[in-house]
């Protein structure tokens, strides 16, 4: 069973008074690991830490000297590789292959790609006319914001841990980080590889625990913590919003979403099959910019709905690292049980099941796991309770629909704005209707594909701010003009 400490000032040290919670697998409800639990006093021993970092060795690197470390997190990372694989596995369950193709390699990918852009984003420059002729030179410069709190979710922790470290350190930040009490394990493997290669005490610090009434709420109301970026639920977001309003610090949210998929008649159709099975059940459905709403032109529905059953009913349950393995349980038995409520109100809204709808028949331990079957449903009112709410678990209403105004009215009918997949082979089609779906992220003929560069968040509900290339720049630096007078 693995002993997770919090990583405070470079070192792993128990909580004050050795409060400790338990980490148990998805896959079969065993104990894994005892976590160490923040209270107040690991808040504050981090806060000082970052604080001291800030001021210390970190603060005086050059950006050569700071992204040079980066890569070489990013190198011991990949040199790591399988000890972040078995790590992130353990915590979620989730398939070699998932964690192997896009997940950790991710990690490495979030130092590497916010190094290069602290190193080749210029600033900007302006020039200015005087009433005595001599004129003005104004011009930008960036400064770390200081400490940023980072609080992350459980569905892919490492790669969204490192989506916001990565950034936040290439900018000069020193960062606290609260994982999900139900990943504890990468972000505490993170802080050996800082350590391995020199990377100062006290810039990379990780507390364990929950989010009300423990390291989550501490963390947010620290007046020590210059800045927040969380990612989570939007309900969660509305109280580190409230917390982060004392001391009037900046917040960066990437909160949830009820993404649609648009199938148009015209789309190649087994590619459009293989992206919605993706986009629907890929890390179980537990992805934020998955897709819960789909939406078929007519002509093709019923052969759509098949297809995707088809595929559905083929995953391969079991261990991670069993060989064929494709699908994964949820989390916990907590996120189960709220899985399989949305999955009766369903039938009891009267939703025709496709396929699933239930608990997998499974052999021997794994019958204590928090699985579930990938379940598809169709005939459901567009005010039903599984159309309108996020679920997060690997499920999908599918309906029909007639015009492209009517399917953009649909997609756009929700509070939330994350992420939508369109599939078609009609390029203006796909601009005019990519133009019109009110998200922060549009997919055509792909989903998931991305490019660390862009602006990555969601519009309404799903979030504030953008992250991602340049974006990243504007939320982790303070931008200050300087204005000299010729
Ligand atoms: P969550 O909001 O329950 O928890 C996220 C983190 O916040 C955890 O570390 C938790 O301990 C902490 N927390 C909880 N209450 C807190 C409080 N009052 N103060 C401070 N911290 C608190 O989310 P989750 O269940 O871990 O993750 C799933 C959610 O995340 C889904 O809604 C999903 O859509 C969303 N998500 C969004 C994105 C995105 O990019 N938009 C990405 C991944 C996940
Ligand atoms: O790819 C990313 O950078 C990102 N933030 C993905 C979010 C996935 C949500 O589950």
């Amino acid at each position: 069973m693995h002993q997770i400490e919090n990583f405070i000032n470079g070192e792993f040290t128990a909580a004050r008074g050795g409060k400790r919670f338990e980490k148990r697998s998805p896959l079969d409800g065993q104990v894994i690991a005892s976590v160490a639990e923040a209270g107040r006093a690991e808040i504050d021993a981090a806060v000082k830490a970052a604080r001291a970092a800030l001021q210390g060795e970190w603060g005086r690197l050059s950006i050569d000297q700071r992204t040079e470390l980066l890569y070489e997190v990013a190198n011991e990372i990949t040199r790591r590789f399988d000890d972040f694989v078995e790590a992130e596995m353990a915590d979620t369950g989730q398939p070699h292959h998932v964690m192997t193709h896009a997940f950790i390699p991710r990690g490495a990918a979030n130092f590497k790609v916010f190094a290069d852009v602290v190193k080749n984003v210029a600033s900007e420059s302006f020039q200015m006319a005087t009433p005595d002729g001599r004129g003005a030179l104004n011009y930008a410069i960036r400064s770390p914001k200081g400490v940023i709190g980072v609080i992350c979710p459980w569905n892919a922790p490492f790669l969204l841990m490192t989506w916001k470290v990565g950034p936040a350190l290439a900018c000069g930040n020193t960062v606290i980080v609260k994982p999900s009490e139900e990943t504890p394990l990468t972000a505490t493997l993170l802080g050996e590889v800082m350590n391995k290669v020199g990377v100062p005490k006290g810039v990379y610090n990780v507390i364990h625990g929950f989010g009300a009434g423990s390291a989550g709420e501490y963390l947010s109301l620290h007046q020590g913590v210059n800045a927040i970026t969380f990612t989570g639920e939007t309900r969660t977001g509305t109280a580190i919003m409230k917390a982060a309003a004392e001391g009037m610090r900046d917040v960066s949210f990437e909160l949830g979403g009820k993404n649609a998929g648009i199938v148009f008649a015209d789309c190649d159709f087994d590619a459009a099959v293989d992206g919605i099975f993706r986009s629907s059940f890929l890390n179980s459905g537990q992805v934020c910019l998955g897709t819960e709403r789909v939406y078929v032109e007519r002509p093709i529905f019923e052969k759509f709905v098949q297809a995707l059953k088809l595929k559905a009913e083929a995953v391969h349950y079991g261990r991670p690292e069993d060989h064929g393995v494709t699908y994964g349980p949820l989390i916990s038995l907590e996120h189960q049980r709220k899985v399989l409520s949305y999955y009766q109100q369903a039938v009891d809204e009267g939703a025709t099941v496709v396929t699933g709808g239930g608990v997998p028949k499974l052999p021997g331990d794994l019958k204590g796991g928090a699985w579930v079957q990938p379940t598809i449903w169709t005939g459901l009112a567009d005010d039903a309770t599984v159309v309108r709410e996020e679920i997060f678990g690997p499920c999908c209403h599918i309906r029909p629909f007639d015009t492209e105004d009517e399917v953009v009215n649909l997609a756009n009918d929700t509070q939330y704005g994350l992420s939508t997949t369109i599939w078609t082979q009609n390029l203006s089609r796909a601009h005019r209707v990519a133009a019109r779906v009110e998200v922060g992220i549009t997919w055509v003929n792909s989903w998931f594909l991305r490019d660390l560069r862009t602006p990555f968040g969601g519009s309404k509900q799903s979030g504030i701010g953008r992250e991602g290339g340049v974006h990243s720049l504007e939320f982790y630096t303070e931008t200050r003009n300087v204005c000299i007078k010729l």
